[in-house]
């Protein structure tokens, strides 16, 4: 049996996706990050970042001490060798998957945060709107450019990475489906081949299953204090912050 510690986000989700995927047995650990479960030493011994998603195999293949591991790419690489699922062993097929899968990981997750943050939670926190004026340009620029960067190689590849699916569409859908709701409508009419792709993996019934895992977690309705608690937490991580955290993790690992 494998541990996703989660919640229903897009990060979180890439995971939940693959398992469906692969038709592995999993379980849900909540890791509500608006309360702080993310600091506690148990799950930071696993995730030493304070972010979900993380996982625990049991049952590692070839047996040996259960696996933890941390990242959503990291996470998909090894479900992708345990399985020998959406990961082409040829070597060239493999990295073009590899490289669209690190292109998600450090471009368009981090990007759409950024943008997503500035554009909708930034008005909840900055004293004055003029505060976000750079990181809307900044970022909503960034999506766009990353946008139109998938739509290019999907005018030509079925896929992300080519004829086949794979976990880099996997791993980008999570992100790329929210592109609408959390930037800009408009983008489904100028990246048709985008709006494509998302339409055709979204269909795929495991992505359907996975992405809806646990969707309850994050419907509580929250009164405006909590709505603030949630944010103070997550809006405003400083190494002092969670130091405290950190070494009690450190400690009840040694
Ligand atoms: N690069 C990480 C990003 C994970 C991430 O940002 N997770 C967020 C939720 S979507 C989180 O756990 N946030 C908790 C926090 O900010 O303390 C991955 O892909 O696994």
């Amino acid at each position: 049996m494998i541990d996703v510690h989660y919640w229903p986000t897009p990060n979180g989700w890439k995971v939940t996706i693959m398992l469906e995927e692969c038709a592995l047995p999993y379980n849900t650990i909540p890791v509500d990050i608006g309360s702080g479960d993310q600091f506690t030493a148990e799950f930071l011994r696993i995730s030493p970042n304070n972010r979900m998603p993380a996982i625990v195999d049991h049952e590692p293949t070839g047996g040996g001490e259960p696996i933890a591991i941390f990242e959503s790419g990291a996470i998909l690489e090894y479900l992708a060798a345990k399985t020998g699922k959406f990961l082409p062993e040829e070597i060239a097929a493999r990295f073009k998957v590899l490289q669209w899968l690190h292109w998600q990981m450090a471009n368009l997750g981090p990007m759409m945060g950024n943008a997503n943050h500035f554009k909708n939670y930034g008005k909840n926190i900055a004293d004055d709107p003029k505060q976000l004026e750079y990181g809307i340009k900044r970022f909503v620029g960034e999506v766009d450019r990353l946008s139109g960067e998938m739509d290019a190689q999907l005018s030509v590849n079925q896929y992300l990475a080519g004829a086949q699916y794979s976990i880099a569409d996997i791993i980008s859908w999570p992100w790329a489906m929210l592109l609408g709701r959390m930037i800009d409508e408009q983008v489904w009419e100028t990246f048709p081949n985008l709006k494509r792709w998302v339409d055709e993996v979204g269909a795929r019934p495991a992505v359907d299953k996975g992405w809806r895992v646990n969707r309850e977690w994050s419907q509580q309705e929250l009164t405006a204090e909590e709505e603030k608690a949630r944010r103070d937490l997550l809006f405003n991580q400083t190494n002092d912050k969670v130091r405290a955290a950190r070494e009690a993790a450190a400690k009840s690992v040694s």
